[in-house]
């Protein structure tokens, strides 16, 4: 396995978006020399896009973290051992616990991440030292973008895991809606998925986005929409497939309740008043109402440019009318249910934050909240900021607000592979062994009626001076004395796979957070080739065996039952380097992954807020007249992932992107530098133009920002830091979740100092891309 120079192709999954393609590559010391599509993947096929070959620049670059750090009294940080490192954060940790308990207070640490595009190891180790700290407080990047879609979900289906998927390859109408899967995927072989409908004079596309992007370009009905106004228009679409006799009565009668009181509702609707409003032509409109109640099986995929736009979980209700009232649920080419091997997000119950007021929505506070949790004058305050796999000091909403939130924690932890722009402020950074260099998966299955899990076995060895999330966590927790002697450790690890969680029962009754840990210390080293992190999968292939044996049955192609079954599936995952299914339903299964008996179409918070809405009350504030786009994905972004400049083939200054109308009303042209001001922040961007924007839109994109090594001993700013422009406050009501999509903004020349520094620095970073570094 170390570091090979071979002519081998290696099994593993593209971390470069939450899709994961299954790729196999060739390796040259640390490096990835070559990427191509894994064929045998099931999911993926052999499917990659455009960034997968630049995956090297991940984990094998100058500022990789190689030994754990310490903040000095002046900021800087000095290396210090593993040892120090994890009896000084324990001590510290045991103090704020003892002081909690002795002020009778709920646990006062903040955990932030948890995993990212490829990586959920982890997270499990984490939310165990989370519990220990008796906190509840998790926050993530999940929960700046899908918790409104989530506590939708709750209110429907009846459950917050009650997740969604989508029917693409097979739909003969897919709907998109605030996403452009043509540079951003999101779901299964996404070029191939839309080139495949374009193709077909049988299949049809339409998209609602206020650019007219490159999925828009091949689509059959685009409505260019005004930015924030989604809500008014799926409103208005809503009430004409009902007043077209839209409406699936069989379906509604037989699956769902409470489609009188929508439809009451939305018959509400002044319809042309809110196309209007939109701002699209209400031929366009009709053509796509008609494309909807032509469909056999229409599927419907949004992302942010709904959920982290105004309305935000409103939008995510009207989106799922649109296939529950039409009854495109559920059956082939439709959107379904999907099942899970272990949940990614767990159940919320209308839990609050005390300190902001904010509903906990699959165990989730919004990130957005973040800061005030910390900073709140509040005996209650978060005092330990704990960050893992995230990077929230440049993706966060607020800048300036997290950076002082960060520097406010009486402790702050980052565990990460790179030195991060939120490592820099904390006071200790431990270096996370990358997703190449252990074993390694996500819960991003998202798939129905068969389902995949991708577990990837190392392609290196950790780099020397980093450890694997799981012995990190373990350490720290033998450290603080939590894990039993070495001869119950042994017994215990002489157990089978099956008796192991029974014959553990009693200590884990005392101490129910160590069981991740447990497992890891017992079951772990049983497992071949130093899988000892995976340990943590077991529960979750007994629970899922238990709780679906017939899908995994014939996921499996096996007999076995229970335990048995269990063990056969935990057995499967590890030797199956290019992913394997885990669960297959009947489509009729479908209402059995949901925890009501039937739908309920019927949101009361929602349907009020529909009816509040008010075309003369949605007007922009004259200050701040644009629409900005801050973290547009394009084709050389990958969220905070790939640090290096090197790695981008285009784009090289993250540039903001205008029509040349807009630009000329500033006397500015192209390659100028130019100053995009927000009410909280300013910053100075190239321009370049784009005229398949909306007029008064702009474009900023996301995955810039980050301070890297120059090269002479310093470091340099790789692109726009967009969340110095981002309002915290300005979010959804019920989620929490930032408006990114449609950030009021002006612009203005940039002053002459201004550009002179922009230009410096851009000169440094493309002296790097020159470099290859
Ligand atoms: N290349 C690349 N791909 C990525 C990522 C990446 O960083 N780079 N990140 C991954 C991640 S984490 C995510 S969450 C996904 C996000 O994937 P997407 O949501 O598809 O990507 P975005 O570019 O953020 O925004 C989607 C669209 O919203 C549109 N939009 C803006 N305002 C509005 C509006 O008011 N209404 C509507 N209907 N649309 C609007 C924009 O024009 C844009 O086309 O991408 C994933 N894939
Ligand atoms: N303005 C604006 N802000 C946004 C967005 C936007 O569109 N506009 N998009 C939002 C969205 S959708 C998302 S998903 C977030 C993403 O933002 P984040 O949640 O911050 O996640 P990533 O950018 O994926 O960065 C993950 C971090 O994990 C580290 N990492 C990688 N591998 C490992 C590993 O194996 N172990 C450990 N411990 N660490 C590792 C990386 O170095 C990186 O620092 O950004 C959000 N922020
Ligand atoms: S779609 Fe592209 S970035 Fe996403 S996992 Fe696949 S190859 Fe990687
Ligand atoms: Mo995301």
């Amino acid at each position: 396995m170390a570091d090979m120079t071979d002519a081998t192709w290696h099994k593993t999954a593209c971390s470069l978006c939450y899709v994961n393609c299954g790729i196999e590559v060739l390796t040259e010391g640390r490096a990835i020399t070559r990427v191509r599509g894994d064929r045998d993947n099931p999911r993926s096929q052999g499917y990659l896009c455009q960034k997968a070959q630049r995956l090297t620049w991940y984990g094998n670059h100058n500022d990789r973290l190689t030994t754990p750090l310490r903040r000095r009294e002046d900021g800087t940080h000095e290396p210090v051992s593993w040892e120090t490192a994890i009896k000084e954060i324990a001590a510290r940790l045991k103090a704020v616990r003892d002081e909690d308990a002795a002020a009778s207070r709920p646990g006062s640490m903040a955990y932030v991440g948890g995993g990212g595009q490829g990586n959920h190891s982890g997270g499990g180790y984490g939310f165990a030292l989370r519990r220990w700290m008796n906190s509840t407080r998790f926050f993530g990047a999940l929960s700046q973008e899908k918790t409104g879609d989530f506590w939708v979900n709750g209110k429907m289906f009846g459950g917050q895991t009650n997740h969604t998927a989508e029917g693409v390859e097979e739909c003969d109408l897919l709907l998109v809606i605030g996403c452009n899967p043509w540079l951003a995927n999101g779901f299964n072989r996404a070029r191939s998925a839309v080139n495949d409908i374009k193709n077909d004079p049988g299949r049809k596309m339409i998209v609602v986005d206020p650019r007219r992007t490159e999925t828009a370009d091949v689509a059959d009905v685009h409505l260019p929409l005004r930015p924030g106004t989604d809500a008014y228009l799926l409103g208005a679409i809503l009430a004409l497939i009902i007043e077209r006799g839209g409406a699936d009565t069989d379906f509604l009668a037989k699956h769902t309740d409470g489609f009188e009181a929508v439809a009451a509702t939305l018959g509400k609707i002044p319809v042309n008043e809110w196309i209007a409003h939109a701002e699209v032509e209400r031929v366009e409109v009709d053509k796509a109402v008609d494309l909807i109640l032509a469909a056999e099986a229409m599927t419907v995929r949004v992302e942010l440019g709904i959920q982290q736009g105004r309305n935000s979980t409103l939008n995510s209700y009207l989106e799922k009318l649109l296939y529950l009232i039409t009854g495109n649920f559920g059956r082939p080419g439709t959107n379904a249910l999907h099942t899970w091997l272990m949940p990614l997000w767990s159940e919320s119950r209308g839990e609050r934050s005390e300190i902001t007021g904010f509903e906990y929505i699959g165990g989730m506070l919004p990130l957005n909240t973040l800061a005030e949790e910390i900073l709140a004058d509040h005996p209650n305050r978060v005092r330990v900021l704990w960050v893992e796999s995230s990077n929230p000091a440049n993706t966060a909403a607020d800048t300036a607000g997290i950076e002082r939130a960060i520097g406010a924690a009486e402790l702050s932890v980052v565990i990460d592979v790179a030195f991060t722009e939120t490592a820099a402020l904390a006071d200790y950074v431990l270096p996370a062994a990358s997703q190449h260099e252990k074993w390694e998966y996500t819960f991003f299955d998202f798939e129905f009626p068969t389902n995949y899990f991708h577990l990837r076995p190392p392609l290196f060895d950790p780099l020397p001076g980093t450890l694997v999330e799981a012995e990190i966590y373990a350490r720290l927790f033998e450290e603080l004395g939590l894990l039993p002697d070495r001869s119950t450790l042994d017994e215990l690890a002489g157990k089978s796979r099956t008796e192991l969680l029974k014959a553990a029962g009693q200590i884990l009754q005392g101490n129910p957070a160590i069981a991740p840990i447990l497992l890891y210390r017992t079951l772990g080293p049983s497992l071949p080739g130093s899988a000892a992190s995976v340990a943590v999968l077991w529960p979750g292939c007994l629970a899922l065996a238990k709780r679906m044996p017939v899908a995994v049955q014939r996921a499996l192609n096996s007999d076995q039952e229970g335990p048995a079954l269990a063990s056969e599936l935990f057995d499967r995952i590890l030797n199956s380097p290019s992913g394997t299914a885990f669960s297959t339903h009947e489509y009729d299964e479908v209402w059995q992954l949901m925890r009501h008996d039937r739908v309920h179409l019927e949101v009361p918070e929602l349907l009020s807020w529909l009816e509040s809405l008010d075309p003369a009350q949605d007007r922009t504030d004259p200050e701040y007249p644009l629409s900005l786009i801050n973290g547009q994905r394009r084709r050389h972004n990958a969220n905070q992932i790939l640090r290096p400049p090197s790695w981008r083939r285009t784009d090289p200054d993250g540039a903001l992107h205008i029509r040349t109308d807009d630009l000329k009303a500033i006397q500015a042209s192209e390659g100028d530098w130019v100053a995009v001001v927000s009410r909280t922040g300013r910053i100075v961007v190239k321009a370049e133009i784009d005229d398949s924007l909306r007029k008064g839109q702009l474009a900023l994109p996301h995955g810039f920002g980050m301070a890297v090594p120059d090269g002479h001993g310093g470091r340099v700013m790789n692109g726009p830091r967009i969340n110095i422009l981002t309002d915290a406050h300005d979010r959804d009501p019920i989620a929490g979740t930032p408006h990114h999509k449609d950030m009021p903004v002006r612009l203005e020349p940039a002053t002459v100092q201004e550009a002179e520094a922009a230009e410096r620095d851009a000169e440094v970073v493309r002296a790097l891309i020159a470099s290859g570094s």
